[in-house]
């Protein structure tokens, strides 16, 4: 993990910022990105070996509408499954009726959002408007490159995390909220 946290992450940033400066194009995003998941699913066995992976609560787990990064998403997917959720990985782009029934479907417990464009963060809190509005039994957490604490606050979301170095600690926090409400 410190390989993915220490080196792949922050290169792949760096080619972001300069992506942003019109130094490096698409292509190499692209091909970064290829790397980021060759490197992945190098890690996914490796994780999966090192913990058991029992039921702690269902997470649904999606990239919103509009947005397909989902390279973080991913590894924070995998990084979930090994501290033992349930997680169920609805992709890239996914418009928030599906993601609402995916969690009804499911029963899940928490409905965990990415997203990594200023653009599109703003389909979170389409979300988290329609689970209170409809009163449904689910939290909201949050992250993505863009999202920020303030930014999770003010939408209205249970949950946000930075990083996979978090993340076991903010799930279990929104985690032991979801579980501790009437369902
Ligand atoms: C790789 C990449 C791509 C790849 C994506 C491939 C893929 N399968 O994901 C490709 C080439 C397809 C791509 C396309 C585009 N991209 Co792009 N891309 C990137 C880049 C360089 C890296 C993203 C990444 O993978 N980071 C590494 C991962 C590990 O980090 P992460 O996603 O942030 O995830 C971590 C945390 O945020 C957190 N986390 C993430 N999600 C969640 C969710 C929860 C619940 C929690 C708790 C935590 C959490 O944990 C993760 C692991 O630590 C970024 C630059 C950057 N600085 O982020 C630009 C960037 C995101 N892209 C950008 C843009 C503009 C685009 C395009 C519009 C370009 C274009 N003109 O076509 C398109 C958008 C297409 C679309 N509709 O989505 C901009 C967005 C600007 C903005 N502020 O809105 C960025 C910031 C580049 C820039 N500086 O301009 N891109």
């Amino acid at each position: 993990m410190a390989l993915f946290m220490d080196v792949m992450t922050p290169a792949i940033r760096h080619l972001g910022d300069l992506f942003a400066q019109r130094k490096k194009f698409i292509p190499h995003l692209v091909a970064a990105a290829d790397a980021m998941k060759r490197g992945v699913a190098i890690l996914d066995p490796l994780l999966a070996a090192s913990g058991a992976r029992k039921d702690k609560g269902t997470i649904v787990f999606a990239t919103v509408k509009g947005d397909i990064h989902d390279i973080g998403k991913n590894i924070c997917v995998i990084m979930l499954s090994n501290f033992g959720y349930n997680v169920v990985d609805l992709g890239k782009n996914v418009p928030v009726e599906d993601i609402l029934a995916a969690a009804k479907q499911n029963k899940a417990h928490i409905i965990a959002l990415s997203a990594l464009m200023t653009t599109t963060m703003t389909q979170m809190k389409v979300v988290v408007d329609e689970v209170k509005a409809r009163a449904l039994p689910y939290k909201v957490m949050v992250g993505g490159a863009v999202v920020t604490h303030t930014f999770a606050e003010e939408i209205g979301a249970d949950g946000y995390g930075r990083d996979v170095g978090d993340i076991a600690q903010v799930t279990a926090n929104v985690m032991a909220m979801a579980q501790g409400a009437a369902r």
